[in-house]
């Protein structure tokens, strides 16, 4: 059954979103992303205690193979709806929450069922007998510019026929347009390496004009994970600069539609499990999530 001693299959989530949707339903609804390519639906949970509070968009588990991610996003749910932590609530009550535990649910099915280390979408390219694109590099952003992503289809980092080919990418980059007025942060959680990344991906020549605050506000993320008796380490600075090209990426585009606060938060580990985290992680590897975002959202909010 569902918990964090392990990780759970889709349905297992599904069956669980299902059940907290039920149970908080005062202050949960849940909206629809849009279909995947084997036609699942993309579900999202928003959590809202009260009403004109600033937004807080959360995408999980784009890439099929990080199951931290989704693992992480389902506990963080469950401690918003359900701690009695004082900071907890005042974090959970202060702020809408937009969360998407799996957006690549036909990656993610088939990372359980047939290859663990799946990374794209399901979807086949019609010039290949490859299968699948690269979802982080499928946005209406900077497309395939620079080398941010490869035009090899059997490749990992496959930037799809065309943008916004792969429908996850193309739902959810409408999704984001619908909500982008109410969000004032978006964070695209990723494994591993402990980075938490902004904009840009696709140029290390050219730095968004708040990267003074990108910066400041990862920096407290960093701070305050470090602080922990784990010690994780996260590092920090644009993705093109800290990590390599990698143009098309979800907080690229969500800082293009003006969310301005925008990252993609690698979380553990530096490479000894790697993408196969063992489940006796997920919990100290969730906590510390936690207390990056109550860090990093306390100094967004020193920034007015
Ligand atoms: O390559 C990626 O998509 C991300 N790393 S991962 O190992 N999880 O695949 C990094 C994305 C960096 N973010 C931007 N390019 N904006
Ligand atoms: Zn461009
Ligand atoms: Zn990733």
């Amino acid at each position: 059954s569902f918990g964090w001693t392990r990780y759970n299959t889709l349905a297992e989530i599904e069956a669980w979103l299902d059940e907290i949707l039920a149970k908080y339903s005062d202050v949960t609804e849940e909206f629809i992303v849009g279909t995947s390519y084997e036609g699942r639906t993309i579900r999202g949970i928003k959590i809202s205690y009260k009403t004109g509070n600033p937004g807080v968009f959360i995408e999980s588990n784009i890439h099929a193979r990080e199951w931290i991610t989704s693992a992480t996003a389902t506990w963080f749910i469950n401690e918003l709806l359900s701690s009695e932590d004082e900071l907890v609530r005042q974090l959970a009550e202060s702020h809408d929450w937009y969360i998407v535990p799996v957006l690549n649910v036909d990656g993610f099915v088939y990372t359980h069922e047939k290859d663990r280390l799946w990374r794209k979408t399901r979807q086949p390219v019609s010039t290949s007998s490859c299968i699948g694109t690269d979802p982080n590099r499928n946005y209406d952003v900077h497309w395939m510019e620079n080398g941010g992503a490869s035009k090899d289809p059997c490749a990992e980092d496959y930037g799809g026929p065309n943008p916004l080919s792969e429908p996850e990418i193309k739902a959810m980059s409408e999704y984001i347009k619908s909500v982008k007025d109410k969000v004032n942060v978006l964070l695209a959680f990723h494994s591993y390496s402990q980075l938490l990344l902004s904009p840009y991906g696709h140029t290390d020549e050219e730095f968004p004009d708040n990267y003074d605050d990108l910066l400041q506000v990862a920096k407290a993320y960093a701070d305050a994970v470090e602080a922990l008796p784990y010690g994780s380490v996260f590092r920090y600075g644009s993705a093109a600069s800290v990590l390599y090209t990698a143009s098309g990426a979800t907080n690229d585009y969500a800082y293009q539609q003006g969310i301005k606060i925008a990252y993609t938060v690698e979380m553990r580990d530096r490479g000894t499990f790697g993408f196969v985290l063992p489940p006796a992680f997920i919990i100290p590897n969730a906590e510390e999530t936690l207390i990056g975002i109550i860090a990093l959202l306390a100094e967004c909010k020193k920034l007015g």
